[in-house]
């Protein structure tokens, strides 16, 4: 398929405004103007992008920590970034956090879970409650390589596998799980094999080549839109930083650095536009000029949006009415979910018909 000039522009800017913003929050970190870690993922920008691009209105993204570039592209502003960032008041978690669990359930976006693998049974129950509500979204999870070895990825990719549903699951192997190499983590030569146990197709990809990804990733969406279930593409990438600011990541030896580094994914489509003639060195400077407004508008905002005031430190920190259900009846001889009682009116919980409300049942 012939893809446009306006089309591949559309992922050179983003993978482009992917970079400057980390390249900034770095900055930031170095300055001590970010407090906490600064987790970045310059070399996935490939994956990150070219899968985000393959989305439709109606779809929705259960992203990990390395995915900026998904947030990007599914309408995340560089504001709200650097908001969450800068960890002001007005940030998605309103100034809690300074990493990127930035959810948004209107538009789509899964708050990132931080206990690796846990995100993918939610995944599942999204894409579950689109095929139960008969939605045309698809899923799109992601997970680290050091995330398939969890026993949440197992059960989630079994239970998409299953039911056939909606769900296409992103492994972005960047080699490594902090410091411990794929190769310590699984005997399987490509981690999309792990596919074949559930029954589901497996592919492995070059992640760093934006257009084979996003082409890989638009068929696997458009088989799950038809109702032909779930899929898992694997994305052979590199982490360019640590796994954190604090990490200089000298266990990756310095060969396999320097290859990787050769194959950066944004120089790469750089030189494929350049010899197409989409991008010219023109284009290219007012791209660059307009990523860089973007950024300086974005960290702006965001200095001069307020901290949290000191005396709502401990809101939303606890429920407000305290526990909804307490699972068992006094006297119950076998606490359960069954005989849970609602806090609120000391009558029977009732899961199964709250879990049916919840669906729209
Ligand atoms: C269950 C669990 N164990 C350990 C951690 C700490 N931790 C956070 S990210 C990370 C490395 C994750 O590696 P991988 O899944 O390969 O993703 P990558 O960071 O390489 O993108 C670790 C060990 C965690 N968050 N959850």
């Amino acid at each position: 398929m012939e893809l446009g000039r306006a089309f591949l522009l559309q992922i050179y800017y983003f993978m482009r405004l992917t970079r400057a913003l980390e390249d900034r929050t770095r900055t930031l970190f170095l300055q001590g103007r970010i407090v906490g870690g600064v987790y970045t993922a310059q070399g996935h920008e490939a994956t990150t992008v070219g899968a985000a691009m393959a989305l439709r209105d109606g779809d929705c993204i259960v992203p990990q920590h390395r995915d900026l570039g998904l947030h990007l592209v599914r309408g995340v502003s560089p504001r709200a970034v650097m908001c969450q960032w800068l960890a002001r008041g007005n940030s998605a978690t309103l100034g809690r956090d300074g990493q990127l669990h930035i959810g948004d359930m209107h538009a789509g976006i899964v708050p990132m879970i931080s206990i690796l693998g846990e995100s993918l049974p939610v995944a599942s129950g999204v894409a579950l409650t689109m095929k139960m509500r008969k939605r045309p979204g698809v899923v799109l999870a992601t997970c680290g390589d050091g995330a398939t070895s969890t026993g949440a990825f197992h059960e989630a990719m079994n239970f998409a596998a299953v039911q056939r549903l909606p769900l296409v699951l992103i492994i972005e192997n960047n080699g490594y799980a902090y410091s411990t190499p794929s190769s310590r983590q699984s005997a399987l030569q490509h981690l999309s094999e792990r596919a074949k146990a559930y029954g589901l197709p497996g592919e492995s990809i070059d992640g760093n080549d934006v257009l084979t990804v996003f082409t890989t990733v638009q068929q696997a969406v458009e088989r799950a839109r038809k109702g032909d279930g779930a899929s898992i593409i694997e994305c052979r990438t590199f982490r360019v930083r640590g796994h954190s600011e604090a990490d200089k990541a000298d266990y990756v030896p310095e060969e396999e650095r320097a290859s990787w580094l050769a194959r950066d994914p944004i120089h790469s489509f750089e030189a494929y536009l350049m010899q197409k003639e989409i991008l010219t060195m023109e284009t290219k400077a007012e791209i660059e000029a307009s990523i860089q407004r973007e950024v300086q508008d974005a960290v702006a905002f965001a200095e001069q949006s307020p901290l949290p005031a000191s005396e709502t430190v401990a809101d939303y920190v606890f429920a407000p009415d305290g526990p909804i259900a307490i699972i068992g009846e006094p006297g119950a001889t076998a606490p359960s979910y069954i005989n849970a009682i609602d806090c609120r009116t000391g009558q029977p919980f009732n899961i199964v018909r709250k879990a049916e409300e919840a669906i729209g049942r």
